[in-house]
């Protein structure tokens, strides 16, 4: 068996399913694991979907703010927005059991028998396994829970923009599910910044993996969401694996075993 992690798919469904021809990915044997960002911004968002949830257990998936974003779009918390492309599975027969299945998946996916973690954004760097695992549940209870569409609705925001052991109630999941999901640059003490994207870092900050403390070191982390990383992280044992294939460049998966890297250009 091999598992192959792959980076942000959004939408970008013949390059997937290329990648994975590539490397003669066999879903009756292999795994796949998803860095989140299923979907959105591509092309195909619902053969995307589709895919992933007929791989069963063949498949392990962590949620990215595009994939919650659509859970909100879905249940009329948020129109969407002129560069979202839901629109097919919007129409989809089976959008209904497909925003189920959405909510179901974790934010955090921990393998302990080969050390690796996989996230879709990134950890507050105060946070040990432990406590990360534990913060995640709690959102996660929250989605898989008959009010979920009311944690939808608070979801929103950029504050609060640190963890604190003492925030309850909508800020704590709103803050939990921000690192998880939207963290690029914080501070040491895990204070995030929201407004720079990309390529300028904000005076007094630093990519999150940067801040890592000695309970997180142990950690082999991978993750998503930052195309502009262009899967280098420069830090050992923390894997970058979205390389921009929506914007145009190239969808990349590795190999667990061998860190090995293949990947395809966007079409
Ligand atoms: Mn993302």
């Amino acid at each position: 068996m091999s598992i192959y992690v792959i980076g942000d798919i959004q939408g970008c469904y013949d390059e997937m399913r290329y990648l994975l021809d590539r490397v003669s990915f066999d879903p009756v044997k292999d795994q796949a694991w998803f860095v989140g960002d299923l979907i959105n911004r591509g092309p195909k968002n619902l053969p995307t979907l589709r895919f992933v949830k007929s791989l069963g257990r063949r498949a392990v998936v962590v949620l990215g703010n595009h994939d919650l974003h659509f859970l909100a779009i879905y249940h009329g918390i948020r129109r969407p927005m002129r560069k979202d492309t839901f629109d097919d599975l919007l129409a989809a027969s089976d959008c209904e059991e497909l925003v189920d299945w959405l909510r179901h998946r974790p934010l955090i996916h921990h393998d302990s028998k080969r050390n690796y973690t996989l996230v879709h954004a990134g950890l507050a760097p105060q946070w040990s396994l432990k406590t990360a695992m534990s913060l995640a549940r709690e959102v996660e209870k929250k989605l898989c829970g008959k009010h979920y569409v009311d944690f939808l609705a608070h979801m929103y925001g950029d504050e609060p923009d640190c963890w604190n052991d003492d925030l309850e109630g909508f800020d704590r999941l709103r803050v939990i599910t921000n690192y998880f999901t939207r963290l690029r640059y914080c501070k040491s003490n895990g204070r995030m910044e929201f407004t720079h994207k990309e390529n300028i870092v904000p005076k007094g900050y630093q990519p999150w993996f940067r801040h890592r403390r000695s309970k997180q070191r142990e950690l082999r982390i991978l993750f998503g969401h930052w195309a502009y990383l262009n899967g280098k992280t420069g830090v050992k044992d923390v894997f970058a694996l979205d390389t921009g294939c929506v914007w145009g460049r190239r969808l990349t998966l590795m190999h667990l075993k061998t860190q090995k890297r293949t990947s395809v250009p966007s079409q």
